[in-house]
């Protein structure tokens, strides 16, 4: 038996770590098998990728080459700790995957969505998520939620009008994939929102 891959999603400050720890924990209790983990990251190689992802740098990062660093640590996380897991029957809770490309590659950074989707399938086949909790939140309220928390990384630097897109490119994933995304409202106070992530959970479950 295969286990059950679940991915969250969405812009800054939608509070994906906070929503992480409490669906790890709703599994849990629910006696579900489960490792969390991230991308950009998730193995040893894979974070060093992501260091070098989200450092700020003065040489200009071009977008081609960060859609590969991209795809090379989701390569190696995926046929290193991903795929494994699932093939033993554990279920895999993942903060940001393919989406997050398509959203902030192609939508943000205007890489073209064909690419994208030919590195996708080089890189996982035709493995996709069971289900995509999208965080979704006004990008304004987002960005300070999260420019209040920490130093801010290199993706963090970017306008509001790079936040818009990321999130129109959820929003398209969303309307592509309409039984497998389920946009959760991440601008109501965390007790709602956890409401309405358990409700989904439930249902999928
Ligand atoms: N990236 C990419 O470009 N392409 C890709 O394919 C992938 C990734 C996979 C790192 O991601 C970067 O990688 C990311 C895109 C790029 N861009 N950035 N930055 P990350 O997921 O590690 O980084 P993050 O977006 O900053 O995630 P995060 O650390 O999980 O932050 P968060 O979503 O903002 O979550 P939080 O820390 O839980 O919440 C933020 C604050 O809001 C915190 O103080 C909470 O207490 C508060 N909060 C949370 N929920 C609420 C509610 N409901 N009300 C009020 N306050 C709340």
């Amino acid at each position: 038996m295969t286990g059950r891959f679940i991915t969250v999603e969405g812009t800054e400050g939608v509070g994906k770590s906070t929503n992480l720890a409490f669906i790890e924990g709703f599994l849990r209790s629910r006696a579900i098998d489960v490792i969390t983990t991230r991308e950009p990251g998730g193995t040893p190689l894979a974070e060093e990728l992501r260091e070098l992802l989200l450092a700020k740098r003065e040489e200009p990062v071009d977008a081609c080459a960060e859609l590969l660093m991209v795809f090379a640590a989701r390569a190696q996380h995926l046929n290193q700790l991903v795929a494994p897991a699932l093939a033993r029957g554990q279920w895999v809770l993942c903060d940001r995957f393919t989406d997050a490309t398509y959203a902030y590659q192609g939508a943000g950074r205007g890489l073209s969505l064909e690419t994208i989707s030919k590195l996708e399938f080089l890189v996982q086949g035709s493995l996709q998520p069971d289900i995509t909790v999208w965080l979704d939140i006004d990008v304004r309220l987002g960005l300070e939620r999260a420019r209040a928390r920490a130093d801010l990384d290199r993706f963090e630097e970017e306008d509001v009008s790079f936040f818009e897109r990321v999130r129109a490119g959820y929003r398209a994933r969303a309307e592509e994939a309409p039984a497998r995304f389920c946009r959760i409202n991440a601008g109501q106070p965390l007790a709602r929102v956890q409401a309405d992530i358990q409700r989904a959970l439930e249902a999928f479950l």
